[in-house]
């Protein structure tokens, strides 16, 4: 099998990199120490997180004069996300810390003004050279993941002086770089391993060394317009039966057991069914482990597997809830920090961790001292190993209804569905431990403390409305989007194609989930991608394997 060498210079979840290049034939060899890096024939530094910080780690431990060495030497070079942020100049993350210099230009942030930073979907990468060559497998009709905050705006001619190719993206107005390529270097915003098959074809090329191809074109992919697709993600709940085997279940306003004899509504099997929404077109897949609150030995945390299992075929982000915060190990006796589980999952190939519970006992506190960062929360300290990208927080409110607004000191909204006594107006109480305790804290409340503590993302759910099938709390989610600039995420409700044009049309959300209608079978991803096209809204198609 030939090889390929990864640097390991920094904390990051790059279990579905190695996933993607094992797929393709290759095995990865890590790179462990500055004077290893001149043995690496293929060279990829991939990166997650934050600028400063991983440059700080890459020239501490010495990486800089010999990568910027074997760069020079025309040995094949690959940078993914931070790995192309670091060939620049430097980035106003950090201004700090300087980059490597091997392109000239800085990154800047996204301006929040129109649109949610971080930037998180599947967006293009259109190449600069016209006609019908191919760089690196890059299609202009192909979508590739991307997660980030800062980018290198693109000026046209700038970079192509100097020799680069550069493929460009659209973010609201916003043109930037989401790859460059020049003789033995490739770099690439977007990570080619969590874009499906488009992506693999790119992290292809570039092990082959194929730099241009004639380019050919899908028959079944989308348009070349450029810009953000509309996110669809299919949700889990995963929890143990009565028999002890672990399955999809879905609840009804969040009850799991059948009326008729009680039993856990079963769906399916975890790994089968997500292998499922990736083949159905699926841009993401949540893992939600609903009875996670029950302490269980860390080795045997079940989820493991199932993301072990689902990332060695699933080429789409990952993202794992349920149990993610500080525990009790009843085997070893010993308190396990939240970070600590986190990193399990990222080892086990999830991409993100999602957090409910922990994340409203956080808020709380934050209020009760008076909106003190104390930098120990799970939130804050899995955002800074990881990035704030890698931090979702899970929302699971449920309606209170009041008269008027002024009975109570929680942000209210004016409702179209009346509560029982003809009220017009409530509030959106956060639950913990899925829907079982009801707590004095609000959805604004504890969408803002968490975006304050460095949250990346909202996953927001709403409990009258799980299961339902009479589509999305569009009241909720207009409050919560107006409220936070991190990206919001609808769930609860859906429950046919329209449902998702509906919240895609009337609200300014940045990503829906369904659950229940996917895994009855009663409509496929596939099917609800193609309703909204037709509705003039830009998703991402499936692509066949490379
Ligand atoms: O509190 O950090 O341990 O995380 C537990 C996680 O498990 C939370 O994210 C919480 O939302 C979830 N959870 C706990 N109990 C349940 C339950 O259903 N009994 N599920 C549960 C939450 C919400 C979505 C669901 C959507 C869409 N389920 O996952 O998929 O509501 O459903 P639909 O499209 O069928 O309407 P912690």
């Amino acid at each position: 099998m030939p090889t390929v060498h990864l640097l390991d210079y920094a904390a990051g979840n790059v279990r579905s990199l190695v996933n993607a290049i094992e797929k393709l034939g290759w095995q990865v060899e890590w790179i462990k120490s500055p004077d290893e890096v001149a043995k690496a024939q293929t060279l990829i530094l991939p990166g997650v997180g934050h600028f400063g910080h991983c440059l700080t780690q890459f020239a501490n431990a010495g990486y800089v004069e010999p990568v910027k060495q074997h760069i020079r030497s025309g040995k094949p070079f690959m940078g993914i996300c931070v790995g192309i942020q670091a060939l620049f100049e430097g980035s106003d993350e950090n201004s700090s810390v300087p980059g490597l210099g091997v392109i000239k230009g800085r990154l800047e942030r996204f301006r929040d003004d129109e649109k949610s930073v971080p930037h998180i979907g599947w967006n293009s990468a259109n190449t600069s050279l016209k006609g019908e060559e191919s760089v690196y497998g890059m299609r202009p009709d192909s979508k590739y993941y991307y997660v980030h905050s800062y980018a290198v705006p693109y000026r046209e001619g700038e970079l192509e002086k100097d020799g680069w190719t550069v493929a460009t993206a659209k973010y609201g107005s916003e043109q930037f770089v989401g790859a460059v390529a020049r003789d033995n270097v490739l770099a690439t915003q977007f990570h080619p391993e969590k874009s499906g098959a488009a992506g693999l074809r790119v992290l292809r090329a570039f092990l082959e060394g194929k730099q241009s191809q004639p380019l050919t074109k899908d028959p079944h992919s989308a348009s070349t317009k450029e810009g953000l697709t509309r996110r669809i993600i299919a949700c889990l709940d995963v929890r143990a039966n009565d028999q002890g085997d672990l399955v999809v279940t879905k609840g009804d306003q969040y009850d799991v057991r059948e009326k008729s004899d009680n039993a856990v509504r079963n769906l399916g099997k975890p790994v089968e069914k997500a292998q499922q929404y990736y083949e159905q077109g699926a841009d993401e897949v949540t893992f939600l482990n609903i009875t996670s609150f029950r302490d269980t030995p860390l080795k045997d945390m079940p989820m493991l597997e199932v993301l072990r299992q689902t990332a060695a075929t699933t080429f789409v982000p990952l993202t794992i809830g349920g149990g993610i915060r500080d525990t009790f190990d009843p085997e070893t006796q010993r308190t396990v920090p939240a970070l600590e589980v986190a990193t399990l999952y990222f080892k086990s190939g999830a991409d993100k961790v999602s957090i409910g519970s922990d994340a409203v006992t956080a808020a709380e506190q934050y209020y009760a001292s008076d909106r003190t960062l104390t930098g120990k929360t799970a939130i804050e300290t899995i955002s800074e190993a990881y990035g704030a990208q890698a931090v979702v927080v899970s929302v699971d409110p449920k309606r209170v209804y009041v008269s008027t607004p002024d009975s109570t000191t929680h942000n209210t909204v004016e409702t179209s569905m009346l509560g029982p006594s003809g009220e017009k107006h409530c509030w959106y109480a956060c639950t913990i431990k899925g829907g079982r305790e009801t707590r004095d804290l609000d959805v604004i409340q504890l969408v803002t403390a968490v975006e304050a503590m460095g949250a990346g993302e909202i996953l927001l759910n709403c409990i009258d409305k799980d299961g339902t099938n009479s589509g999305f709390d569009l009241e909720l989610i207009r409050s919560v989007k107006a409220a936070v600039k991190i990206p919001v995420i609808a769930s609860s409700g859906a429950g046919n194609a329209d449902h998702f044009a509906e919240v895609f049309e009337k609200t300014n959300v940045d990503a829906a989930l369904g659950a229940g209608m996917f895994h009855r079978g009663e409509w496929t991803v596939k099917q609800v991608k193609e309703e909204l096209e037709k509705k003039g809204l830009m998703v991402r198609r499936f692509e066949e394997d490379v």
